[in-house]
């Protein structure tokens, strides 16, 4: 079903086509611009409220910039829908995010227009800072930087990195500060309570709003214009003392906080701002999902990426099942978690803004005293992590796998070469689908596999994952435990098992077989279960172990499968270099055995979006795949019999 814009927008294939409007046709084309996306997202899914919060403020950057040789920088990048149907990508919108479809973030390779790809959160000022660095460099003082940021990203620290260089650096930058209260959950910490504070202050709007009024006729100053902007900025200093502005001490010129949804507003102010040279800051107020009144006033966690829906009531489509399904595997998490702090008052919960996300609400609701949301701030959340495990504490860290890659300095500084019992448990390891690359958990095997003091396990169903949890909370010598499971449901509908000790290092063996024995690390083995039911059928009967742990590997069980099986298949959902298979590898070779291996898994290349299941079978580990793998391998072994 293809959409069609209205009669402005489908006109508009460029931001060439949108600067030919007038002025006052904007308000119109942003009302167009929602619908469309509206429309879009309700059919197809995708991320939603964010980009409904950025139309005027998107469309306004496209009037008044020179793009793409202005580089608009978003932070994150769920929020550029609205840029992606102005510069060129209204006729693919409707493939966002499929499989061999439109990404769901900005993308360098996607198009001239995306200045930086993205996908995780923070990074834009940073990024924006180098490109206005290099024009001044490069002698082009003409050219403008543009960081949009949200007030949930603000909470990383890489952005007051970038903000604390900007402040010095006398570039062209412009950070615009997105300010919806929001991140996917409500913003957390001093720095919200802090834009509250200014955005409400009737004293210091009122002073900023007469700096407005003045600055509307400052720019057709000229040149004098920034000497006239010190001298009025100097005498509204010293009418803030009481109330300092934090970004004017880290030497950012502020302005607003404007209403982001005045589009002619917009366009004018940033004409102005365009004239400023110098770093400089501009507070948006927004409203997430604006325009929709489902999300406007409804949960606005839900309608962060509320997946399809129907447009006219707002009801969130949920596929019916006859069955009970199995749960989700970071609902087990989640629930598992406050069933344990029950009983062992030292537990505590950390997540780095993904409570929903992680089902850390749980915990957060059940024992507030007890679990954090620490905002998008993950090498904060490990190292806080450390600091409670100094005092006997038991953290249970929860990163998504691909966040994780944040912290990897606070893994190994913080916790491992302390000797602290930190409990890690990664969630959306493996393929993420159809958020893609920047969101696929790819690496974490590797890098955590090479820190001495980490203990990793990852579970293959949702009993395997209690156990696991119930492990890592019982008292041991001073090691990390890090566990990582995958988006998306596990396979027991039945899952709420009474919970035992799992021996570190110790595997299961799923079932005995014959010539090819199939090694499987987590949820993934449950691909090899449905082909080994699918070998059995064409005659062939490999070997599948359950080895559950990467880091101590089951040396015992491995001296078993290499003294039997001369060939052995690893699978993965994880990177094959320096993974789990190339563990097995390492221990093949240190042992001495020789036996053929075949690894499957993530390959060293950057794998796109998709459904998991899409994206496995183009790497050949989805059951088939595993299945062809045994056939090549055994190839001859059938003939023979
Ligand atoms: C490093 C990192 N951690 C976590 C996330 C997950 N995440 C995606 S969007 C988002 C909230 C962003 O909030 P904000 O910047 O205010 O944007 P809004 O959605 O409110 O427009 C989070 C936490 C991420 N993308 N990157």
């Amino acid at each position: 079903m293809l959409i069609e814009p209205g009669k402005l927008l489908a006109k508009i294939n460029s931001p060439e086509d949108l600067k030919k409007l007038d002025q006052t046709q904007l308000v119109q084309l942003c009302d167009e611009l929602r619908h469309f996306i509206i429309d879009n997202v309700s059919v197809y899914g995708g991320h939603f409220g964010a980009s409904l919060g950025v139309v005027e403020l998107t469309v306004a950057l496209h009037y008044i910039f020179n793009t793409p040789k202005d580089q608009l920088v978003w932070d994150v990048g769920h929020q550029a829908y609205g840029h992606k149907i102005l510069t060129g990508r209204k006729d693919v919108f409707h493939t966002n995010r499929m499989y061999k479809g439109m990404s769901g973030f900005p993308k360098r390779k996607e198009s001239e227009y995306d200045a930086f790809g993205v996908g995780h959160s923070s990074t834009s000022i940073s990024a924006a800072l180098g490109m206005a660095v290099a024009s001044k460099y490069k002698g082009d003082d003409q050219q403008q930087h543009i960081a949009i940021i949200g007030d949930g990203a603000m909470t990383g620290g890489l952005a007051f990195e970038g903000m604390n260089h900007a402040g010095v650096s006398n570039s062209n930058i412009l950070i615009i500060l997105n300010d919806n209260c929001m991140s996917i959950d409500p913003n957390v910490g001093a720095l919200k309570d802090y834009l509250t504070d200014i955005t409400t202050s009737h004293t210091y709007n009122k002073v900023k709003d007469d700096v407005w009024n003045i600055l509307g006729k400052i720019s057709k100053f000229g040149p004098n214009a920034r000497e006239v902007i010190s001298k009025v900025e100097n005498s509204i200093k010293s009418l803030l003392l009481s109330q300092s502005n934090m970004f004017e001490s880290l030497n950012l010129r502020y302005f607003g906080p404007v209403d982001g949804h005045d589009v002619n507003h917009l366009v004018s102010v940033l004409d102005d701002l365009k004239d400023i040279k110098g770093p400089k800051i501009l507070h948006c107020i927004t409203t997430k999902g604006k325009g929709y009144a489902p999300a406007e006033n409804g949960n606005k966690t839900t309608w962060h990426a509320p997946g399809k829906f129907d447009k006219v009531s707002g009801e969130i489509r949920k596929k019916v099942h006859e069955a009970p399904q199995p749960p989700k595997y970071q609902d087990v998490f989640g629930h598992t978690l406050v069933e344990l702090a029950e009983k062992n008052d030292k537990i505590t919960g950390i997540t780095p803004a993904m409570p929903s996300g992680s089902s850390m609400n749980i915990m957060m609701e059940a024992m507030p005293d007890r679990a954090f949301d620490v905002g998008i701030a993950e090498q904060h959340a490990v190292t806080f992590s450390a600091g409670l495990a100094t005092q006997g504490l038991i953290p249970f860290c929860n990163i998504y796998s691909t966040f994780m890659q944040r912290a990897f300095d606070q893994v190994v500084h913080d916790v491992c070469i302390q000797d602290l019992p930190v409990n890690f448990c990664l969630d959306r390891a493996g393929f993420a689908g159809a958020d893609g690359p920047t969101h696929h958990g790819a690496y974490d095997i590797a890098y955590m596999r090479c820190i001495p003091n980490m203990i990793i396990a990852s579970p293959m169903n949702e009993a395997e994952l209690r156990d696991l949890m119930y492990t890592s909370q019982l008292p041991r010598e001073g090691k990390a435990f890090t566990i990582r499971y995958p988006r998306g449901q596990g396979v027991m509908p039945e899952w709420r098992t009474p919970m035992k000790e799992i021996a570190i290092g110790t595997g299961r063996k799923i079932k005995d077989g014959e010539d090819v024995a199939i090694l499987t690390i987590g949820h993934i083995g449950n691909y090899a279960v449905e082909a080994c039911e699918q070998l059995e059928k064409e005659g062939l009967n490999p070997a599948h172990y359950d080895m559950r742990f990467v880091k101590p590997l089951d040396e015992k069980m491995l001296h078993d499968i290499f003294s039997k099986y001369k060939k052995v298949i690893t699978v993965e959902d994880g990177c094959l270099m320096g993974g789990f298979g190339s563990a097995v590898l390492e221990f093949m070779a240190e042992q001495a055995y020789a036996a053929q291996v075949k690894r499957l898994g993530i390959p060293d290349r950057i794998v796109e979006h998709g459904e998991q299941i899409e994206l496995h079978a183009e790497c050949n580990f989805d059951p088939q795949g595993i299945v062809a793998a045994v056939v090549a391998m055994t190839e001859g072994v059938l003939t023979n019999k």
